[in-house]
């Protein structure tokens, strides 16, 4: 994760998003030799301090992912963290889901990127509203980003209450480990990236709450198996649930927009005000 690869959080950017933290100070502890295990000496003064920044980092994060996991709820919009490794399909889901969706339901897209709004653009053609996010040498969004991009989205205006989709970077690593205030990640991984990634990357699959696998209509050109990539997603996650979907051929889309619809309902401020009602009738 990020505090071992030192791309650094929001705090360590700077006001052009370039990171002024320790850059890849690996310290040969990751395990790249398979047989002699390097063991560190014990830590250094700089390397305790190293640890406080970044534990003081995550509680920042922590704490404003909460804030805005409340925000959300009081404008009765469910949001989803969509992660996945570069290409894997992201933006392509979403603007078919946008066109598919859009009418049916006020939905808002923050897209994250290290650089370029060539993502935004595609969202943009499904007339949705849409504010880029550019990391500059950051490989992952964090909660203040979301703030700050939340600040951009009219939250009280016509598309809401809906859905908020946030796309992250493109990283199968490091957006793991950052809570953004969201309702659940949703990992997307393409059959053409193989099915022993989630054993391999297995923070991200143990973080989600939803697996959707795209780019089935490859699946007969790639070696890769369904059912063993979802046995291996589960083996990591075993509460995890999974769809299968093809964006090209539009198999599969009807499922992962029930997960959607559902969650957007339970969203919805008036049974948000009955959940909130219920500690006190039972209390
Ligand atoms: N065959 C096939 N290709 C797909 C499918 N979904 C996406 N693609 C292609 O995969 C490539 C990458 O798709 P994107 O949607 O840009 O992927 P992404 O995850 O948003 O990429 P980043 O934002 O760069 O991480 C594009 O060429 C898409 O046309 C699918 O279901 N089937
Ligand atoms: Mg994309």
């Amino acid at each position: 994760m990020c505090t071992t690869c030192g791309c650094g959080t929001s705090a360590g950017l700077g006001a052009h998003g370039h990171s002024h933290m320790h850059h890849h100070d690996h310290d040969h502890a990751h395990g790249h030799d398979p047989v002699h295990h390097h063991r560190h000496s014990a830590p250094d003064a700089a390397a305790e301090r190293r640890i406080a920044v970044e534990e003081a980092l995550f509680a920042k994060n922590d704490r404003l992912a909460a804030g805005n996991r409340a925000r959300l709820q009081r404008c009765g919009i469910a949001a989803f963290n969509l992660v996945s490794s570069p290409g894997a399909g992201k933006t392509s889901l979403l603007v078919r889901t946008l066109e598919d969706l859009g009418a049916a339901a006020p939905m808002a897209v923050i897209e994250g990127d290290q650089a370029t709004d060539l993502d935004a653009r595609r969202i943009q053609t499904t007339g949705t509203p849409v504010v880029q996010v550019n990391t500059g040498s950051g490989c992952h969004l964090d909660a203040e980003m979301i703030d700050g991009a939340l600040d951009r989205l009219d939250l009280g205006g016509p598309w809401g209450p809906g859905v908020l989709f946030i796309e992250n970077v493109g990283n199968l690593v490091c957006p793991a480990a950052f809570d953004l205030g969201e309702a659940a990640k949703v990992v997307v991984v393409s059959v053409t990236e193989g099915d022993d990634k989630p054993l391999k990357y297995p923070d991200m699959f143990a973080a989600a709450g939803l697996m959707v696998v795209t780019k089935t209509d490859l699946l007969a050109h790639v070696p890769a198996s369904l059912d063993r990539l979802i046995a291996n997603a589960v083996r990591v996650n075993p509460a995890l649930e999974a769809l299968a979907v093809s964006v090209q051929s539009g198999a599969g889309l009807a499922a992962w927009y029930d997960w959607i619809d559902v969650r957007r309902r339970g969203a919805l401020p008036d049974r948000a005000e009955t959940r909130r009602a219920e500690p006190a009738v039972h209390a």
